[in-house]
């Protein structure tokens, strides 16, 4: 049985990962799966994706808990590998991905929202790295991505404390960008998406390219990066359309992603 699944709405595509019974928790299927998904999205037909859990309750509930219970060192290391990678491919995918947050998103489920561009919630949403309660660590990249998310003072907190916290703080920490009724969150994130699915699509890749690239670099290399990637948008047909259609004042130009 499927455990992920994938739709594609005009520019959009949605990716739910689709295990209501167990709080859509990340079992190693759910981790192949996402993987698949994510190598089979058309780069040429799609320009954003939204990733989100099925049903109200929640994104994701963290890592399978069951099935990490048993793990001796090695094997625990090699899960907490498989994860990385995974997340790793959707922080460096080539389209922007935006995390729809429609419930708990704890440990691992933090993790893979924050391997997202950004994050968008709905009111029940409960954030935490509940993990050093279990005894073990966040172990799909959380320990790194939180603190440069939200700063180290307060990622340490969350961390070390285990306290989960709910979708108003999130929004004053930074750690998602709005909140909506969980009714209208699919939709808002939708509306969202088209926006970003309006401008230059390669305009839209070299950015998110730039921006991750740059800040993983110093100042002076992260500027030659964006250097490269400004210039090479002056390849692009979307280039000349684009500053065409302002030179010329036509509104509502339709970039062809060429
Ligand atoms: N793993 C496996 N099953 C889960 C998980 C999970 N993370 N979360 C919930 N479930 C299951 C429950 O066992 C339950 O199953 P069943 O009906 O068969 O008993 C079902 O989902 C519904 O859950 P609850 O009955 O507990 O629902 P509640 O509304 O009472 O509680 C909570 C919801 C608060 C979210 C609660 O389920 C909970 O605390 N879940 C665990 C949250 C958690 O601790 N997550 C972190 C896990 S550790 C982690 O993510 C580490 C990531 C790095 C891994 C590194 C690799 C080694």
């Amino acid at each position: 049985m499927s455990v992920v699944s994938y739709k594609q709405e005009d520019f959009i595509g949605i990716v739910t990962i689709e295990r209501p019974e167990a709080l859509n928790a990340l079992n190693t299927a759910v981790l192949n799966e996402l993987n698949s998904t994510f190598a089979n999205i058309n780069l040429e037909t799609t320009r954003v994706v939204i990733l989100t859990g099925a049903g109200t309750k929640s994104f994701v509930a963290g890592a399978d808990i069951s099935e990490m219970a048993p793990l001796n060192n090695s094997e625990a290391a090699r899960f907490s590998n498989k994860g990385n990678e995974v997340f790793r491919k959707i922080e460096t995918f080539p389209l922007p991905i935006i995390a729809a947050i429609n419930g708990f998103a704890l440990g691992g489920g933090c993790e893979l929202a924050m391997s997202c561009d950004f994050r968008v919630c709905s009111e029940n949403a409960v954030f935490g790295q509940p993990e050093v309660g279990l005894g073990i660590t966040p172990g799909f990249g959380g320990t790194q991505r939180l603190a440069r998310l939200i700063g180290l003072g307060k990622a340490k907190e969350m961390i070390y404390t285990a306290n989960a916290i709910k979708a108003d703080e999130a929004l004053n920490i930074g750690l998602v960008n709005h909140v909506y009724p969980q009714e209208t969150l699919l939709e808002e994130t939708k509306k969202l998406a088209a926006k970003i699915a309006k401008n230059a699509p390669f305009a839209v890749r070299a950015s998110k390219k730039a921006i991750n690239e740059g800040i993983d670099t110093d100042m002076d290399r992260a500027i030659i990066i964006e250097e490269k990637l400004f210039g090479s948008c002056f390849t692009t047909e979307d280039q000349k359309v684009g500053m065409k259609a302002f030179l010329e004042k036509i509104k509502g130009v339709e970039y062809k992603n060429k």
